[in-house]
């Protein structure tokens, strides 16, 4: 008798599910109603309506799970984070309510140099320990997947360090890490005045020591008046081109940098923070297929009011993903809830824009929208279960937390 691969008993199946699945398609959300989904080998094997389950594979089935009508969305993906880090920046906190901007006190040593000094003085045990903290509290939000850069080393051992600890998150816990090299972050204090010099650092040794270690999934760079050029951001990218890594960059956060529209030349993955982005950029940025990811935390954290041309990006069809930014300075964030809830208020985001951010085009920002990001047969089985059932409540709410369980590639987590 020929057993058809579509005989074998599933691995597991959730059922009498409100199903987001986040597809493109005619449904908002790509609602299903009373929807199952059938799993086998970690990846999604059908989707359909409950009553219509074929029962031979349901046989000896070991995850059976009744949703009683509630949601179910795809894992959710935080596509930009700087996860790993020593110290954190409270003081400077205090000082800007106190009357200091981000900017002073960066020019003054402090920001991100004060995070670089506190991450090179932490070992990789106590960076791990501090990171997973951290990576816990969006755990349980239903995170499958989290991207961390590296960016607070810049120097050859303590940006290993930082991505060796990123790597080993991605072993500890279930969920998927993606990392970036984020060497290009800011110009140590060793460099100071020689930024030249510190990008031939990052493009000669230490890009190449993180490729040959397969450490880096892809590579970043800050451009920005307080940061790198759009030059000097070339030259970084020209280096990741050549060791086969694509990139993204952290672009127009505090001016018109014209990083957006360079990156999108280099085919990035994604440019994200965008609020100094101009309309003529963005449709520029329309012509590629790089996702615009917007960080509402840094915009919110840092009292910023320019806007990102959302209205612009909606008109010209540009992805947009939103992101927590976690990292010390300008986001210490630790929920990816909220930032849908800000993505609405703040940058007047749809409900189904914001979970579309968070879960397919998050997947296309770190270029895996063909594996993750919605729910669809032969996609990865990462799904969480809601315990409500209108998802528009997952932007609407401010604290609180109502995921009830999640699977992650096919297993209960
Ligand atoms: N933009 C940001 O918002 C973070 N990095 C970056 O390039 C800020 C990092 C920090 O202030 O520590
Ligand atoms: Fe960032």
């Amino acid at each position: 008798m020929i057993i058809k691969n579509s005989d074998k008993p599933w691995d597991a199946v959730w059922f009498n599910a409100r199903l987001a699945t986040m597809a493109s398609g005619a449904q908002p959300y790509g609602l299903l109603e009373n929807a199952a989904v059938g799993v086998r080998n970690g990846r999604i094997e059908w989707i359909g309506d409950t009553d219509q389950l074929p029962h031979a594979v349901l046989n000896n089935c070991p995850q059976q799970v009744d949703c009683k009508g509630l949601l179910v969305t795809p894992g959710l993906i935080d596509c930009h984070t700087h996860l790993v880090y020593g110290g954190n920046r409270t003081n400077e906190f205090e000082q800007r309510l106190n009357g200091v901007s981000y900017e002073q006190i960066s020019r003054a040593g402090g920001g991100i140099a004060a995070t670089v000094a506190a991450t090179r003085a932490a070992s990789a045990a106590e960076l791990l320990e501090a990171a997973r903290g951290r990576l816990e509290g969006l755990l349980a939000e239903g995170l499958t997947t989290v991207e961390i850069k590296s960016g607070y080393g810049l120097n050859l051992p303590d940006e290993l360090k930082i991505l060796r600890v990123a790597r080993q998150l991605g072993e500890e816990y279930p969920l998927e890490v993606v990392t970036t090299f984020l060497g290009a972050h800011a110009t140590p204090p060793e460099y100071q005045n020689r930024e030249e010099d510190y990008i031939d650092l990052v493009c000669d040794q230490i890009l190449p020591a993180v490729a040959d270690e397969n450490l880096a999934d892809a590579v970043d760079a800050f451009c920005e008046n307080i940061a790198f050029t759009p030059q000097q951001v070339s030259r970084v990218f020209d280096a990741a081109g050549y060791h086969k890594l694509p990139v993204k960059l952290h672009a127009e956060q505090l001016s018109d940098s014209k990083g957006a529209v360079l990156a999108s030349s280099y085919g990035a993955l994604s440019v994200d923070h965008l609020e100094y982005l101009t309309e003529q950029d963005v449709a520029k940025l329309a012509a590629s297929n790089t996702v615009a990811v917007l960080l509402p935390g840094a915009f919110y954290f840092l009292s910023e009011t320019k806007l990102p041309p959302v209205d612009a990006l909606r008109e010209h069809n540009v992805a947009i993903a939103i992101a927590s930014d976690s990292n010390p300075g300008s986001s210490p964030v630790g929920s990816l809830l909220l930032m849908l809830n800000m993505a609405c208020t703040l940058f007047k985001l749809t409900p189904e824009e914001a979970l579309a951010g968070v879960t397919r085009n998050a997947a296309r920002a770190l270029g895996r929208g063909d594996r993750i990001g919605t729910l669809e047969v032969g996609k990865q089985a990462d799904m969480v279960l809601w315990r409500i059932s209108d998802p528009a409540e997952l932007s609407y709410r401010i604290g609180g937390n109502p995921c009830n369980q999640v699977m992650y590639r096919g297993k209960p987590r």
